[in-house]
């Protein structure tokens, strides 16, 4: 398998843990979505990362479909999800709430990249969205009083949080306030310690 794009992406970082996790054997290719996007467009024409190749040259997009297919490359033991049932559906929602935040934080940093003039409601609406989102990831995880988010072993929300955190962090400094978000700064605190986390990292520089 090839993983194409930077980890400085918090979705690319998430599909890179997951398959470091697994100790699953592939190569990466740390391509940028601006600088070699001739190179992206050659396998995905929408030029986005992540974007994973599987053996038979299949072109996967969209980071749940790539951990979907992940996901099915080890036993169900060891999976970060179950396969089915409420905890399987109680992931995935976790998951998407912190991917979308992700999506938002990301939204947020382009903006100015594109525009001469960024939308202030844009802008206020992103950071409205960011905020609530994780002032809900707050009082949903503090209610558990698990380890990790789906119980004592790591799973999918735990990698998409972390992630989607770390590059909120570093791309939008002061947006997030650690006081308000004890739980959440002791979950990320704990994940960002583990050697999948530790490995599978690069500051941003997606610059134009
Ligand atoms: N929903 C997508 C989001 C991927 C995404 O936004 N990737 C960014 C890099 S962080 C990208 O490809 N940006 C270039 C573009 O959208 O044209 C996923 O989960 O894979």
């Amino acid at each position: 398998m090839i993983l194409i794009g930077q980890y400085d992406s918090p979705f690319v970082r998430r599909v890179g843990i997951a398959l470091t996790t697994y100790g699953l054997a592939f190569e990466h290719r740390p391509w940028s979505v601006w600088g070699d996007a001739d190179k992206i467009a050659a396998h995905n024409p929408l030029r986005r990362v992540p974007t994973l190749l599987l053996p038979d040259g299949t072109a996967l997009v969209e980071t749940f479909a790539i951990l979907d297919a992940i996901d099915e490359r080890v036993p169900a033991e060891r999976a970060l999800l179950p396969r089915s049932g409420t905890a399987r559906r109680d992931g995935l929602r976790i998951a998407a709430l912190a991917s979308g935040l992700a999506d938002k934080a990301v939204s947020l940093l382009y903006e100015p990249m594109f525009r001469a003039n960024p939308s202030a409601d844009w802008t206020a609406r992103c950071r409205r969205q960011i905020a609530d989102t994780f002032a809900v990831l707050e009082a949903d995880l503090a209610a558990r009083g698990t380890r990790y988010w789906l119980g004592p072993a790591l799973s999918h929300p735990d990698v998409a949080f972390t992630c989607a955190l770390r590059f909120t962090r570093e791309a939008h400094p002061g947006l997030y306030d650690p006081t308000h978000h004890p739980t959440l700064e002791a979950h990320a605190r704990a994940c960002e310690a583990l050697p999948a986390f530790a490995a599978i990292y690069q500051p941003i520089t997606n610059v134009r």
